[in-house]
């Protein structure tokens, strides 16, 4: 828990570069030290200077924590060894028998451990339109202990309506944790709209240089932080110091980045929409998106995600990938280089056999920091006789 009163006053890319990082005590180093220890000693059992072993806690995670705590208004945080970690320690909270409501376009990844995994232990999903809170509403049953939602979602760039489905779960007593992923808590706080978790792959935009692999949830609630800490040591999905590190390096140019990320993906959908060999652009800050009025009430900025479905279908969606030279073809997203990939059969193939497939044609971008000129050209080529 984060300790520092000046943080109380610090706007966000303040609290990015010092929340939880005061200089080391012993040495003055501005840079939080990589602890890379298991364990601390004791001067007589019990006795010692907070850290008793590192799968409960290290200083280099606890940095993290509470700078990834202070950036979405929390007291809590907890980093996990990758966001799906941090997914799956969500659903450690319920008992066999507990139904949960979560949205019909969410990260594969996602959809598989729920599928696959958790519905072996008891629990029961509903895939619903999170982007209607009425769907969500009559989807609860006595049941019902949690909502899950991304937003946007992974890929369809669909929002959410947080607030409004907040008051749905506080209604009814339900936890609701939001996948803040996308958007980052540069550009969306869960927590502050009424959300009890709020969780990231900090893989993407928070680490933002596609160099480690990371998760992390955020919470206000006292009760739900001690059951997750208790969780978090008893099953081990910890992250090592070094990632640790990497996070926080990072985490001090995600302001300026989720900025330069959000012109440059505006620039790149004006561009796409305007294309003829382009039917439909999905972005948040386009005009055109159902929910744009929604977006700029919820969020900062738009974020750095586009998905895109050509004209020709998916076989044109194949041979685009291929072709882009900047945008390299990979899974991921939220670093400072371009990436594109096919979600129906990279990122998202386990949902293909499912009720919540995505659109085979679908193309998405993970708009990075080059320059937007290069970018464009990039896709123009690509796009060229398809
Ligand atoms: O990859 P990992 O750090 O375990 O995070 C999983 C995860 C959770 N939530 C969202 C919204 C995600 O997008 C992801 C990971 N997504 C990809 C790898 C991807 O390319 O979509």
């Amino acid at each position: 828990m984060t300790e520092q009163v000046d943080e109380q006053r610090w706007q966000l890319e303040t609290l990015a570069i010092h929340a939880g990082q005061a200089p080391d005590p012993a040495t003055g180093a501005i840079m939080t030290p990589v602890y890379q220890t298991s364990t601390y000693v004791q001067a007589a059992p019990g006795d010692h200077k907070g850290y008793e072993y590192s799968r409960t806690d290290n200083p280099t995670r606890q940095a993290l924590e509470d700078c990834l705590a202070a950036l979405e208004g929390a007291p809590y945080g907890l980093a996990f060894s990758s966001g799906m970690a941090a997914t799956d320690m969500v659903f450690k909270l319920l008992q066999a028998g507990d139904h949960v409501i979560a949205g019909n376009d969410v990260y594969g990844g996602t959809f598989r451990l729920a599928d696959k995994v958790w519905r072996r232990f008891g629990l029961e999903f509903s895939w619903v339109d999170t982007a209607n809170p009425d769907a969500v509403r009559a989807a609860i049953t006595p049941a019902t202990r949690l909502i899950w939602l991304e937003t946007p979602t992974n890929p369809g760039l669909m929002l959410a309506d947080i607030a409004a489905i907040a008051n749905i779960a506080q209604a009814r007593g339900l936890i609701l944790a939001v996948d803040n992923t996308f958007a980052s808590p540069a550009l969306q706080q869960p927590l502050k709209l009424g959300a009890t978790l709020s969780l990231h792959s900090t893989t993407k935009y928070l680490g933002g240089h596609s160099d480690v692999v990371g998760g992390a949830i955020l919470t206000r609630d006292d009760d739900l932080y001690r059951q997750l800490k208790f969780l978090q040591n008893a099953a081990g999905a910890v992250p090592g110091p070094w990632d640790c590190f990497l996070v926080l390096r990072g985490v001090k140019t995600l302001p300026l980045r989720m900025e330069r990320h959000s012109a440059n993906a505006l620039r790149v959908a004006r561009f796409l929409e305007d294309h003829p060999a382009v039917e439909r652009v999905m972005y948040p800050g386009l005009e055109s998106h159902p929910q744009h009025d929604l977006a700029r009430r919820q969020m900062r900025n738009f974020g750095g995600m586009i998905s895109l479905i050509l004209r020709g279908g998916a076989d044109a969606g194949q041979q685009f990938v291929t072709r882009t030279r900047l945008f390299a073809l990979a899974e991921s997203l939220g670093g400072v280089e371009s990436l594109i990939e096919h979600p129906y059969s990279m990122t998202h193939a386990s949902t293909t056999a499912s009720d919540i497939a995505v659109n085979p044609g679908l193309i998405r971008l993970s708009v990075g920091v080059e320059h937007v000129d290069d970018l464009i050209d990039d896709l123009r080529a690509a796009l060229t006789g398809l």
